[in-house]
């Protein structure tokens, strides 16, 4: 990133190291990372302050956070072209959130889409950090002066309220942050479940067979896709009425880059369990490489913490740059 022209507008974004790395992410998030990664300046997060929103036993978060890390890697986001680091790692996003704070209303908090079902979700820890959980993510974008944040449609929310703190910030004080624009993808923004096509594929959806990690083995993901719920009926057909057989075909053209025109005119009268093969076989194949990838680099832990180390450094830098100018502005007495 060093390398880059600096005048190259700057994406920000990141996942919570909970449950796993679902096709859904891949598809709403990441491959939008990887087709911006040349042409930005990338800043890609795990996101795990997030994360401890929600009860961790320690030893197994230290691990997932480590194997996110690894599948960002795997998944082909480059060191080279992007900062590739731990949230955790850089503490400015918890000091930038904490001024944040004070510049958001509760009001504003307490009416979030996702605030009110991770409360009704976690009813015996509806924490601070579940309310203030968009101000860190503003903190995240702001910080690095974000241009750009890919992410699915589930956040928009959290985007907007982003923009409204930097546009507040900026019409108290003067110029500061500058303010982000979301980045989410016509086709694949949200992929649903495989058991209740009505509702977004979860990272932590208590039944395994919802969802689909990006390094399952061949076997397990052809076992979910078989068990997909569809309808009915037996036609292929991309239909607000069929939203189980939509999402397989979402899924299918994500995986291949067919369009689902071209899918449906192949699969229309083949009956559901040919179709469900075909689109089992495509996610086997595409996340094949990955996997491989994957395996290789965890048992080369030393190579992911230097790639770690370098990464949070070269965030730091810029973020302290946003936190010291914040200060400033708002008066906080600088020591010289
Ligand atoms: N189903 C989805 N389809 C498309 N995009 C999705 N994203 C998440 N789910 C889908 C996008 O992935 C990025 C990371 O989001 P996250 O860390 O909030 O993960 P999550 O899967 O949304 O997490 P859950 O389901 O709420 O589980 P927990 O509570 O464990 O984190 C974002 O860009 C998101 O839009």
């Amino acid at each position: 990133m060093e390398n880059q022209p600096i005048n190259k507008p700057i994406i920000y974004s990141g996942i919570q190291p909970t449950g796993i790395i679902t096709i859904g992410n891949y598809i709403g998030a990441i491959s939008n990372w990887l087709k911006l990664q040349d042409d930005y300046n990338s800043i890609y997060g795990i996101a795990d302050l997030h994360a401890l929103t929600v009860r961790q036993n320690p030893a197994e978060f230290r691990a997932r956070a480590m194997s996110f890390f690894a599948q960002y890697l795997a998944c082909g986001l480059d060191p080279a072209k992007s900062i590739i680091y731990f949230q955790s790692h850089v503490k400015e996003h918890t000091e930038l959130a904490w001024i944040l704070n004070c510049y958001t209303y509760i009001g504003e908090m307490t009416r979030m889409t996702q605030f009110k079902d991770k409360s009704a979700k976690h009813q015996d820890n509806i924490n601070m950090g579940l309310l203030d959980y968009p101000v860190l993510m503003a903190a995240d974008i702001l910080l690095y002066q974000t241009a750009l944040v890919p992410v699915g449609a589930d956040q928009k929310q959290h985007l907007e309220i982003a923009r409204d703190i930097a546009n507040r910030f900026n019409n108290i004080y003067s110029p500061t942050f500058v303010v982000p624009e979301g980045y989410i993808a016509k086709q694949g923004a949200k992929i649903y479940s495989l058991q209740d096509p009505t509702s977004k594929m979860s990272k932590s959806d208590p039944d395994a067979n919802a969802a689909v990690s990006i390094i399952e083995d061949a076997d397990s993901i052809m076992r979910k896709f078989k068990r997909a719920v569809t309808d009915c009926e037996t036609v292929v057909e991309y239909r607000e009425d069929k939203p189980g057989v939509s999402n397989l075909l979402t899924i299918f053209s994500e995986m291949t880059g067919r369009t689902i025109e071209d899918i449906v005119n192949e699969y229309h009268d083949k009956g559901y369990a040919t179709f469900k093969q075909a689109v089992g076989e495509s996610v086997v194949e595409r996340f094949r490489p990955i996997r491989e990838e994957y395996n290789r680099l965890m048992n080369d832990k030393g190579y992911l913490m230097s790639v770690a180390k370098e990464g949070a450094e070269k965030a730091q830098r810029i973020a302290y740059k946003t936190i010291a100018k914040v200060k400033r502005k708002i008066g906080l007495t600088e020591l010289k």
